[in-house]
């Protein structure tokens, strides 16, 4: 949908909401509809006219409706259609349910684990953002867990998922603990055979530096990591970045026909062209970087 002229700020009770990153604002005229402190952080729950409901956790923005699908799609459409099987899906993070949304539009998955730590984030968007969960939260397939994905991707059995998606937060309070070797090496670990890593991996530009070590790390765990680039508009710089990892080869780089046929039609950014050119997309400072 085409983004439509705001009020002017200061008008109502609209005002410029922004996430400030390296002394750069990425904002949007919104009026703020709630905000709750949980024991993990700052929850909150804007309304802007360009974007629809959106949602910022510690003053960083998370999702908002009319551009949550350069997201959600991104993450897990090569994810699903790249994975030898797609039975059993585990999603860390994700708590607003958009994630969780797209992978159970593929009839293949019959059980998906969502386990997301912050339950005030799951309730506010259940609430505010029903439209990003969509059917996702009624769906018999979903099994909602509020605890610690770390200690959950920690104690479930190995080769018990066949894709582990990793939709956390900026690697700083909550998601600190979603980059490192550790959690890499026990995502590896929960893997099936022929079965597929994904996380967002932050902006090659505003998080340069967390970026590459993150692919770089991705490639020393796994063997096989690729990031594919894409848009989240009001993320810092708009330039966003996820990445993806298999141990038997990099399955995830082309998509199954009759799955991506399932799917694509109720897409609006993802399909099997713009997954190549996604891949392709990548920079020459990083490939540079990588290479080195
Ligand atoms: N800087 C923002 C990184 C946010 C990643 N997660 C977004 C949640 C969308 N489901």
């Amino acid at each position: 949908m085409p983004p439509t002229e705001p009020p002017a700020p200061g008008t109502d009770n609209t005002h410029w909401v922004d996430e400030e990153l390296h002394g750069v604002r990425y904002g949007l005229a919104a009026s703020v509809i709630e905000e709750r402190q949980s024991a993990y952080q700052r929850v909150t729950i804007i309304d802007s006219q360009t974007y629809g409901k959106g949602l910022l956790l510690d003053g960083c923005w998370m999702t908002a409706e009319r551009q949550e699908r350069h997201y959600h799609e991104s993450i897990v459409h090569p994810a699903l259609c790249g994975a030898a099987s797609i039975e059993r899906v585990l999603v860390i993070g994700g708590g607003d349910g958009g994630t969780a949304r797209e992978c159970l539009r593929h009839p293949q998955v019959s059980h998906l684990d969502l386990v997301e730590i912050d339950g005030l984030v799951v309730e506010l968007s259940q609430r505010h953002l029903a439209a990003i969960g969509g059917g996702a939260w009624s769906d018999p397939r979903l099994h909602l867990t509020v605890g610690d994905g770390i200690a959950w991707v920690a104690n479930a059995p190995a080769a018990s998922y066949d894709v582990v998606i990793v939709d956390g937060s900026d690697p700083a309070g909550p998601a600190e603990g979603l980059f490192n070797r550790a959690f890499f090496e026990n995502c590896r670990r929960l893997l099936r055979p022929g079965g597929v890593f994904a996380t967002q991996s932050e902006s090659p530009e505003a998080f340069r530096e967390v970026h590459i070590a993150t692919v770089r790390l991705l490639r020393q765990v796994f063997g096989h990591a690729d990031p594919l680039y894409g848009w989240v508009p009001m993320y810092p710089s708009g330039w966003w970045s996820w990445t993806f990892a298999a141990v038997d080869g990099p399955r995830y780089l082309s998509a199954d026909p009759a799955r991506a046929a399932a799917v694509a039609a109720g897409c609006q950014i993802w399909s099997p062209r713009w997954q190549q050119g996604a891949f392709g997309a990548v920079p020459a400072f990083v490939e540079r970087e990588l290479a080195g």
